[in-house]
């Protein structure tokens, strides 16, 4: 089935991980891509070298001094087009989404619809890139800020969502008149190699030289190389809260611009006057979505004490109904975990919880009798807030349940007692409640939602998060303004020069 689906995405020919457009060339050592959804190769892709980097970098530079000066709304057009291009793909992708991560073939479709979505969204802002009129306090001056392009923007992507992740950054950086250079998961290089692929389609139909949207699969020393590398104008990297802290203190070393969107803890609080089936169809889509493996999953439950025996019920409930198996069987909820590195961490927390005192409502173990060993049992643990193995981003199906006992302020101080600030959510029909989450004194995150779970999040807001998640906002909102510099213009149509605070400076 999956050969199909390669020949539909025009995958055939390729098996070179570094791309300028165009072309295709690559130095380095082979990868082999994986399926942790049955264990058979998807293909080899040959990765880029230093020799490769340097050759990429030099054709962005020289294709950012042509596409600064196109006009936004053409190159909102070659968006339009990429748009279109991901609709009529959008089974294939999905499918290849699906077999290379292992996220259920439902949520491959949907990262696509993102890519569709966050076309849309760009085509639109391309003639949306506003600054500001500005009232000069001295006579007969005129005043605006204005945004322009930044050069090169670096993408560095996760594996979970291994296409929505760099569409959000590539469509927002392009339509902004950036060049984009892009280096993947090394667990999903022939998602990435795909995209550059379909994207290469319109760039050509369009006869727009190399160099606009650029492919680096390469091992995390080309991370490095990035985040080290002054020609690099903005970094936007996604993935873990211990790689962003190497990527921000390498880039701030430079004064360089980085944006970051790392771990989360995220949690739904749930009060006595919650609706319990919205809840739980909240809670566990969140938990076991992607296997526990979005920066937005649902990781703990707050639940006030009143409903909790409820609320565990109905749990165990929804948990006995979850099938796990092969993703691209529609009729799975859960596939696999990415690798037996994952599962480890996995086995490792479940581990943790004992040790620490947590108790099993749903004993977690790695499951047999499966196409691979990466399939695991979505696990519900009942915990203390302050436990280590608590503060931590386990990226697996875990789900922790922490009761509170008083007022709903007691519960968003738990809420808000982890290092990460991505997402969060609160369950109520309280509507003062909901107001006081969302006000100064409520959620920390960057995302706080009421009646709805903390993942799946449209991309119309601005996204990311606050303290380890790194601050940085991606895909929709003002989040564009991070791809451009602003500058501030003053006009003097007088025939004198007055100076600004009332200064006078005669000759
Ligand atoms: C991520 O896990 O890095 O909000 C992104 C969500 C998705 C994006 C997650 N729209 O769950």
């Amino acid at each position: 089935m999956i050969k199909a689906e390669f020949d539909k995405l025009h995958l055939q020919e390729l098996n070179l991980g570094c791309s300028t457009g165009n072309q295709w060339f690559a130095k380095g050592q082979l990868l082999t891509s994986l399926s942790p959804v049955d264990g058979r190769v998807i293909a080899q892709v040959k990765t880029a070298t230093k020799e490769d980097y340097e050759e990429v970098m030099e054709r962005a530079k020289a294709a950012f001094l042509y596409w600064r000066d196109v006009p936004a709304p053409h190159r909102g057009e070659l968006i339009r087009q990429l748009g279109n291009k991901l609709r009529s793909y959008k089974t294939a992708l999905g499918k290849l989404v699906s077999y290379e991560m292992g996220k259920s073939l439902q949520e491959g479709l949907g990262e696509v619809q993102e890519m569709i979505d966050i076309c849309d969204f760009a085509v639109g802002l391309s003639r949306q890139l506003y600054g500001n009129t500005i009232h000069s306090e001295r006579p007969e001056h005129r005043m605006y800020d204005q945004y322009h392009p930044l050069g090169v923007v670096g993408i560095i992507t996760a594996f979970n969502f291994p296409v929505a992740v760099w569409a959000w950054n590539a469509t927002l950086a392009l339509v902004c008149g950036n060049v984009i250079v892009w280096k993947p998961s090394e667990k999903t290089p022939i998602c990435a190699v795909a995209c550059q692929q379909l994207l290469n389609e319109v760039l050509q139909d369009n006869n727009y030289p190399e160099g606009l949207s650029n492919l680096l699969v390469a091992d995390s020393t080309m991370g490095k190389l990035m985040a080290e590398d002054p020609r690099i104008n903005l970094l936007s990297a996604t993935g873990s809260t211990n790689m962003g802290k190497s990527v921000a203190v390498t880039v701030a070393a430079r004064l360089g611009k980085y944006l970051l969107e790392l771990g989360g803890n995220n949690a739904i609080i749930i009060s006595p006057t919650a609706d319990l089936k919205m809840t739980v169809l909240a809670a566990v889509f969140g938990a076991v979505g992607t296997a526990g493996q979005r920066c937005t999953t649902t990781r703990r439950l707050i639940v006030h004490k009143s409903i909790l025996p409820a609320v565990k019920e109905a749990l165990v409930k929804a948990y006995s109904q979850l099938k796990i198996g092969n993703p691209l069987d529609a009729t799975n909820h859960v596939g696999p975990l990415i690798d037996q590195a994952a599962v480890d961490n996995y086995l490792a927390a479940l581990n943790a919880i004992k040790e620490q005192g947590g108790t099993f409502l749903i004993e977690g173990a790695q499951l047999e009798g499966f196409e691979t060993a990466y399939y695991v049992q979505p696990a519900i643990a009942e915990v203390e807030n302050h436990f280590p193995i608590v503060q931590q981003e386990t990226f697996a199906p875990i789900l922790y349940l922490i009761p509170y006992e008083g007022e709903i302020q007691e519960a968003i101080e738990i809420q808000n007692s982890v290092a990460q600030g991505l997402s969060s959510a609160i369950m109520t029909t309280n509507i003062r409640e909901a107001e006081l989450f969302l006000s100064a004194s409520g959620s920390d995150c960057g995302i706080a939602n009421v009646n709805i779970g903390t993942s799946g999040a449209e991309i119309g807001g601005a996204f990311g998060g606050e303290k380890d998640t790194g601050g940085g906002r991606e895909s929709g909102s003002d989040a564009w303004k991070t791809y451009m510099r602003r500058q501030t213009n003053t006009i003097n149509y007088s025939t004198t020069l007055p100076l600004a605070q009332g200064i006078k400076f005669d000759l």
